[in-house]
């Protein structure tokens, strides 16, 4: 039988895949559910709370894996954004993911949504203004971003005591200069284990961000390898999967960082290398509670695929953790 005989049994999930420096967004412009007229936030709500399952088929195995990000397209309730997103992963909505917007706006490119030029997106967290500067490189301008606390201790059992930042960068980090492990692509087990940890006793000892949210990212620094650039991160995502991209959320809470600390000057350049190299170049425009970061980097299409759902397959809502 073939896929369009098969209609009454198969749900059908029309996605492009891309990735940005590495780290793949998958963006449904199909088939997704209906979310209702809320809020963004309240539609991201029911998206956590009702379409679980959809969330899983579209990114987790065996369709997707723990590193694929999800951009879910909605029709934008501000007149100025050309889209409403929402981001998601293997465990869940994120706030704003700064890769997935990047890989949303060469995507919009690719299907002819948009033109070279300025345009805003909606997300959960707010309006992000993002520029598609040619067909595969995009500048946006993230959330408010801003530390809260600044050389916090946690301890670790077994490893001893971590001592970083806690920052906002539209997600919550805990960020580590001070450690003792090579940044490497080969040591990304060790790397992985050891943040994880971190996240686990920041949890157990209460260690938070504003308002009792949870830190779900951990970022360590260390040298860049290529002398352009200003450092180099490993960043664990909620999942415990790494991010292949500096990552734009975590670049922006380091942004904050840096400006705060008086070592860097609004508008100077800082770039950021990831684990396996690729890069977001980003500067700052400081105002009232921290600071408006601007990133750039640039993303390819991959995939332009349907995903189905057939009724009688038992992973057809993927594998959930
Ligand atoms: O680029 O902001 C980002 C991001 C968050 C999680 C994965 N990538």
């Amino acid at each position: 039988m073939s896929f369009s005989e098969q209609s009454e049994m198969v749900q059908r999930i029309g996605v492009i895949d891309s990735n940005t420096g590495g780290e793949p967004t998958r963006v449904v412009i199909s088939g997704g559910p209906n979310l209702g007229t809320g809020s963004l936030v309240e539609q991201r709500e029911r998206f956590r709370t009702e379409f679980d399952e959809f969330r899983s088929a579209v990114v987790n195995e065996p369709r997707g894996s723990d590193v694929m990000v999800g951009a879910l397209l909605l029709p934008p309730q501000s007149p100025k954004a050309v889209a409403g997103v929402i981001f998601f992963n293997n465990v869940g909505p994120l706030g704003m993911c700064g890769h997935g917007t990047i890989g949303v706006g060469v995507t919009l490119r690719g299907l002819k949504r948009i033109e070279p030029g300025r345009h805003f997106l909606e997300t959960p967290v707010g309006l992000v203004e993002f520029e598609l500067l040619n067909d595969h490189e995009v500048r946006f301008s993230n959330v408010l971003s801003y530390r809260v606390a600044k050389d916090v201790s946690v301890n670790v059992p077994g490893l001893g005591t971590f001592v970083g930042d806690i920052a906002w960068g539209g997600n919550w980090f805990f960020l580590i200069s001070e450690h003792n492990f090579e940044l490497e692509l080969a040591n990304v087990e060790e790397l992985t284990s050891v943040s994880w940890r971190i996240r686990k006793a920041l949890a157990a000892q209460n260690i938070v961000g504003a308002d009792g949210a949870e830190i779900d990212h951990i970022e360590l620094f260390g040298s860049p390898k290529d002398p352009v650039n200003h450092s180099r991160n490993f960043v664990l995502c909620p999942g415990k999967a790494y991010d292949r991209s500096p990552c734009g959320t975590g670049t922006s809470a380091k942004l904050a960082c840096l400006y705060e600390d008086g070592k860097l000057k609004p508008d100077e350049v800082f770039r950021q290398e990831s684990i396996i190299g690729s890069i977001f170049s980003g500067s700052v425009r400081p105002i009232e509670g921290g600071v408006i970061p601007t990133l750039s980097g640039s993303a390819y299409v991959t995939a332009e695929s349907t995903l189905l759902l057939n009724a009688n397959d038992p992973f057809r809502f993927g594998i959930r953790t």
